[in-house]
Order: C-alpha cells, then structure tokens, then sequence
C-alpha cells in the first residue's frame, strides 16, 4: 500500500499562524475574522466580531454552559499544570477552577513539598522544585473510568505520579529508572487498571552512568509498566529508536506508541533524516511470558527486568508511518490506534483487530493500516465522539478538523468518499484536544477541548509571557461551536473530562488514613494520642511538638525549644465539619502545612534562630482567626 507522506515546510507554519506579526488580527483584518467567525456561524469585521463570535454561538449554547450560582457542573474536568507540575481541577462546562493538586511541584498553600507526609511520598525526589506534567489519565474498570485514581507523568525529572482521587491529593511518585524524560502516559483498560504504561522518551546509553557518552547507537529509551498499587516497575521494554505518545488498547493486549526519532538523532536534522519513522505495537501477553521465563537483562542496580523489544524482537512490531509522527490515540470504539502525523498532513489508522496476524507473522507491518487520511497540517492529536467521528488538532492551520473514520477508512479502499466533516478555527496552535469522555468506552460527544499552546490577542495583555487559551467546542451537533475562551497556564498540555457521578471524594478525612499513617506511628511509639494530647517530647536535639488544633485555638499556647533543635510539628485538626482547614504557619522559618478536618500533618524544621516566632493559622476557620496564633520560644544555645 501506498503512503502520502508529503512533507510541511514548517518555515511557514510561523508566517501562517501569524507567529511574526505582533497583532494578527490587525494585520490580517476582515479575512481572519470572517473565517473565524463563519465557522461558529455568524459574520462581521474587524474588533466587533470578537464579540459577535461569542454571540454566535447562540443562545441555547450559552444556556448550556452557563452554571447558576450554587449549582453544580455536570463534569469534573482534571487539567495537567504543565510544567507548573500540579493537576487542576475544573468544572465543566463552566470551565470553573475548582481545586489544584500538587503533584511534582512545590504549593506554598499546602504545604505539599513541606510536610513530612508529602515528603515521604516524594522520595528521593523531594529535592526537585519543578516538574513538567503533560498527561493525566483515571484508572479504569471494564474501559470505564472507576474514579479511584489518577495518573501523571514527570518529564522533566522521569517520574510518574498517583493522585487518590477520593481525597485529590497525590499519594505515590516514582522515579523511573533506565529512562529520561517520561513523556507518553496510559493505563491498562481492561479488566481494570493494573498497569500504568509509559514511555522514556529521551535516547541515553544504558546504563546512563558515564561508561558510554558518544555512540547513538547505544542510546536507547524503554516502555514501562507500573503496577498501579504499589507503583513500582513491574518491567521495561528495550525499543529502537524513541518513544513520544502512546496508548492502549481496550481488549488490553496490546500497547502502542509512537517514535519520532528512529534515526537515534542527537540533532533536529539527523532527527528528521529518514523517511519514515515509526509506531512500535507492544504484545503485552508476549513481554510479560518473556520477564516470567526470566528473559530479560538488569542495568546498573535497580533490578527492573528489561525485555529486549529492538527491530525483530516477537514482544514488538514496528509499523513504518510517515516521519516524526506525534499524538497516539485509541479510539473509544476500541477499533484503532491513531498514529498523528505532525509533519505529514496524514493520520495513520493502525486496525487493532489486524496485531494478532501481525504478531503471527501473516501478514506485514504497513498491512495493519486500515486508513491514513489526509486532514490538513500539523496533525498532533485525536479524540473521538462515540459516534463514529474523530477530532484531529492541526498545529500549523490552527484548526480542529472533524472526520469520519469509517469514511476515511473506505477512502483508503479507494472509494470516492469525503471523510472530511468539518474545520473549525482555534486560536491559536492547538496541541491535544479532548472530548468528554473521550478516554473511556463510553463517549459521549458532548463537549471538546482544544488546548491551544498560543493565544496571543485573545486576553489582556499580561506582559511577554502569555496565557495558553483552552477553548471549549460544543460537538453535540452536526457541527462543531466554539463556545469558550478559558486562559490556563503553562501549557497543560492534556486533560481528562468524567462525569460528575465517576468521582466521589470525602468531606473530612478519616483518621485511619495511610496517607499520615506513619506519622500516627510515630506518635503512639511516643505515647502521644493524637485526639487529646499536646506535647513536647525531647529526644536528644530532636524535639517533637504534639499539638491539636480546634477553630479558634491551638492545644499549645506556646512551646519552648532550643536554638538548634531539629523541631517537628505534628498538628491535628479535631475540627469535624466540613470546609474547616486549619493551616500551621511559622514566621520566618519556611514552614506552612494544611490541616484539614481530622488530618494529622507534620513538619519538621531547624529553630536556628533565638528568639520568639508566633506560629498561626493560615487558613481563615473562624470569625477568632486572626487570633489562633502561638509562640515558639527559642532559647539561646
Ligand atoms: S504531548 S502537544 Cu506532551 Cu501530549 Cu502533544
Ligand atoms: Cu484556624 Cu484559621
Ligand atoms: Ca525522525
């Protein structure tokens, strides 16, 4: 079979999106605006139309979205921060911020990456302030999302995150070892989440620890499987080339990512030399016999079996697709992988029911494409409708692009169908875009996303760093209605939209929780009960303050240490009702944790200063707020 495999001169992607031009509308006057504007159906010129744009898309859309005082969204809406590194969550289709999570970043309002209980959680790793985090994912059951957890990639410190999603907070972080850069993120569907899937996705020699330094050829990235309990690596996979995007699939054989560096490149040109890449399709049946017939090697310590995957391994295929392909998608009818061209205008639509055959050696790996429509330039990621139509980004147009995938299919057969429904266009250079739903087998095509990694005149101006513009599509219909701008920062890259009835979270917390189970630990091997006792308990220069916290007071008016005492602070709310956060702040020391209703949380901190500090409640709990404060009496060494 025959691929198109033209190629985007991607030196006038800049030019054509208006990259050059400080005011794009300005300079491209009526014409931009109009196609703009005709696409959400009304018309106009220049300024004005900004506003017609809005009322466009008419009134009954408005109405959709517009969530009243004191009513509730429909959808829960779980956003990446980017590379601010936490999770936020939004409502939809109101598209109001709701929560943010800490994950790989360090929130001053917390005390995420303070505490001792998201210390733990961190590891190692709590010595990194930063974090990139691009795809968040909810664990499944049967291809549904169950609502217990969600998933998250680091790929700026190689790690993975689980946030509980019952109390949104993150509860594990593992770093990724024989890998750099974990990019590529997707769960086991089916039966139900047992896997966490992702992919390294810079090439590094292995092991990375200064043996080798030049050849390419001895640089590799690995597939990884967690085990989403304990989040530890259950195994890798060796691949040629690199890993960007992927995903699995919902009979939960098989997994599949894309690469954009078969040539094992250090540079954008050898990056770019061959003619075609690759998608590597992983057996996971297969790999997991391999690891258990002890086929596998070790690299450096950590003892993570790796499978070999490279060209000709029976673990993996390589299917050939046209060069630096980017976004991975499965659709939700379970029937295709999605390879997106990025450079190509194509997408390739790789048949899931074809692997087997392509495993069993009967037939070859460009015969388990079932379709590679042409959609326009800069194809880099898909989502679905449930209703058999797909949604691809077009980086370079600036445009979302809805096409039937049955259609594209027949087109490949060399029927004369148009598989094209629709160009929508966004503002500006969208990267993923997402329909609710759309991660799970139970789509629902109501709602898209376009996360547009630019949006230049769209909001106040707020100095050279701007917005990225998250613009919400109304895809209920035949056709698609841009119906929202929604500024977010820092890219985030990806999101995830469940309905409001797959999440259900607690009011206050539970005292048996493992999240500061090793905290309670503690306290009993000091005596201490944590629901009455305020304490000071000394222990060499280690000093362990016990204190519990009723609105508007703490159990301790004051505690004494001395200058040099390695202090830790345990605090615990005996607030019942819901919405009573205390916080436990100490001036001049670095120190601020959250204590929600009945949680116990704890830092510790060197008192290196004589002198008084006062100690107080962060989070306003009473009309007495101002008031709940304390003394931390430092005495002179
Ligand atoms: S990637 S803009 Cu990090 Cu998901 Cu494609
Ligand atoms: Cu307790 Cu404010
Ligand atoms: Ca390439």
């Amino acid at each position: 079979m025959d691929t198109k495999t033209t190629t985007v001169d991607t030196t006038n992607s800049e030019e054509s999106a208006g990259l050059r031009n400080p005011s794009r509308r300005k300079f491209l006057g009526t014409t931009a605006a109009v196609g703009a504007v005709s696409a959400a159906g009304a018309a106009g010129t220049g300024a004005l139309v900004r506003s017609g744009e809005v009322q466009a898309a008419d009134q009954s859309i408005l109405e959709k979205i517009h969530v009243g005082p004191g009513d509730l969204d429909e959808y829960y809406g779980f956003w990446s921060g980017g590379h601010n590194g936490e999770v936020r969550v939004y409502g939809v289709p109101s598209m109001r911020e709701i929560m943010r999570i800490p994950v790989f970043n360090v929130c001053s309002a917390t005390g995420y990456g303070i505490s001792n209980e998201s210390k733990r959680i961190l590891g190692e790793s709590s010595k990194f302030l930063n974090g990139d985090a691009h795809h968040p994912h909810i664990s499944y059951t049967d291809g549904k999302h169950d609502g217990r957890y969600l998933f998250i990639n680091d790929k700026a410190n190689t790690r993975v995150a689980r946030v509980r999603l019952d109390i949104m907070k993150t509860d594990k972080v593992t770093t990724i070892p024989n890998a750099q850069a974990i990019h590529g993120l997707r769960l086991q569907k089916a039966p139900k989440t047992g896997y966490v899937y992702c992919n390294g996705e810079m090439i590094i020699p292995l092991p990375n620890d200064g043996t080798e330094l030049e050849d390419p050829k001895k640089h590799f990235s690995v597939w990884s499987a967690l085990d989403s309990e304990t989040m530890e690596v259950a195994w890798q996979v060796l691949v040629d080339g690199n890993l960007d995007n992927m995903d699995s699939s919902y009979c939960g054989k098989y997994g599949a990512s894309t690469c954009y560096n078969s040539e094992h490149g250090f540079t954008l040109e050898e990056k770019m030399r061959a003619e075609r890449d690759h998608v590597v399709i992983f057996n996971i049946p297969r790999i997991e016999e391999a690891v258990e017939n002890g086929e596998y090697m070790t690299f450096g310590d950590n003892g993570v079996p790796v499978v070999d995957g490279r060209k000709g391994s029976q673990l993996t295929r390589y299917i050939p697709v046209p060069r630096n392909p980017h976004g991975l998608n499965g659709s939700t009818d379970g029937k295709y992988f999605i390879a997106n061209g990025k450079l190509s205008p194509t997408v390739t639509m790789i048949d899931i029911s074809r692997l087997d055959d392509l495993f069993d050696d009967k037939i070859e790996p460009r015969d388990a494409v079932a379709g590679e429509p042409e959609l326009g330039l800069g194809p880099l990621h898909t989502t679905f409708d449930g209703r058999g139509n797909a949604y691809t980004t077009l980086f370079i147009d600036s445009q979302v692009v809805k096409w039937n995938m049955e259609d594209a299919v027949r087109h490949f057969q060399g029927e004369n169908v148009n598989y094209i429904r629709q160009k929508l266009n966004v503002h500006y250079q969208p990267g993923h875009l997402k329909a609710t739903l759309a991660e799970s087998s139970e789509a629902d095509g109501k709602w898209l996303f376009s996360l547009n990694k630019f949006s230049k005149d769209r909001f106040l101006p707020v100095g050279p760093l701007h917005p990225e513009n998250d613009q919400m599509i109304d895809i209920s219909g035949e056709e698609m209605k841009l119906v929202h701008d929604t500024p977010t920062f820092a890219e985030p890259h990806d999101c995830v939209v469940v309905r409001r009835d797959q999440i259900q979270t607690k009011q206050i917390w539970e005292r048996d929780d493992p999240y500061f189970a090793e905290t309670v630990k503690m306290a009993e091997e000091d005596g201490v009960t944590l629901t009455r006792d305020n304490k000071v308990i000394r222990d060499g220069n280690k000093v362990r303050v016990y204190m519990t916290l009723i609105a508007p007071e703490f159990g301790m008016n004051h505690f004494r240490v001395k200058q040099g005492d390695e202090v830790t602070v345990v605090c615990t709310n005996l607030d019942m009702i819901q919405d009573l956060t205390h916080g436990f702040c100490v001036c001049d020391h670095g120190v601020s944790i959250e204590v929600s209703p009945q949680q116990t949380a704890s830092v510790t901190f060197t008192a290196d200063k004589a002198g008084v500090y006062w100690y107080y409640c962060n989070w306003f709990c009473h009309a007495m707020h101002m008031e709940m404060a304390g003394r931390m009496i430092v005495e002179p060494a």
